[in-house]
């Protein structure tokens, strides 16, 4: 039986994923790397320093920065994302999922974070949403990022569950991978193509409602 969630935040809880990816491109124009859907949507769920080599990757610049160097760039984004952050209002809440933690809530669903942005605390302050969310995974405890399954094995060891009694919900395929080889069920929310190893798919987060999943679960 299903007994808790194990979220991811950018792109799931809000709409962060367009402010990391508008301070990615930046980057890549800065040290001319092409920019493309694909670059963008595999950057999804992927850690900031793994973020910046693949961004490298794509121009064959990865031996034309030093460590120090790299470190910088992965600085400048973030100075950039945090800008963008600054800005945030409950309103960037993504459509229905304000509903969707008060109906797991009151249905006595636990509930944990499983995101691996070193911003996601100041990013759930900004929503008003970090009662929602006591235990969280910190991503500087974790050894391998997504799509290893570490940090969904933590998110449901922190509420004290097995993986199979937690549903995972992400918007990343590097995310889906990493709820899946954990052992929950996976919510893959936008493009079914792009998700398609997710058990369940939700074109956005509006349609996610206790009595959808429980549909396809079904
Ligand atoms: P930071 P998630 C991920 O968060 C983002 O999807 C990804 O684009 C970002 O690079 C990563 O967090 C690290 O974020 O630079 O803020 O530590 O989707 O796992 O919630
Ligand atoms: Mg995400």
């Amino acid at each position: 039986d299903i007994k808790g969630f194990v979220f991811d935040l950018d792109g799931v809880i809000t709409d962060t994923s367009v402010f990391h990816s508008q301070a990615w491109h930046q980057v890549a124009d800065k040290v001319g790397a092409p920019w493309s859907k694909k670059l963008e949507d595999g950057l999804k769920g992927i850690s900031r320093m793994d973020s910046l080599e693949m961004i490298l990757k794509a121009g064959n610049l990865s031996d034309k920065y030093t460590d120090d160097q790299k470190v910088a760039l992965a600085t400048e984004k973030n100075t950039n994302y945090l800008k963008l952050v600054d800005q945030m209002t409950p309103d960037n809440i993504l459509p229905g999922i304000k509903a969707f933690l008060d109906e797991i809530k009151d249905h006595g669903y636990l509930l944990s974070l499983a995101s691996a942005s070193k911003n996601a605390p100041k990013v759930l302050e900004k929503l008003q949403l970090t009662d929602y969310f006591p235990k969280i995974v910190d991503p500087k405890t974790l050894s391998k990022g997504k799509p290893d399954p570490e940090i969904y094995l933590k998110g449901a060891e922190l509420i004290k569950l097995k993986p199979e009694q937690c549903i995972g919900v992400e918007d990343a395929a590097a995310g889906v991978a990493s709820i899946n080889a954990a052992g929950e069920t996976s919510i893959g929310i936008g493009d079914k193509q792009t998700l398609k190893d997710a058990d369940i798919n939700f074109e956005n987060t509006s349609e996610m409602t206790l009595a959808n999943i429980q549909k396809q679960m079904a």
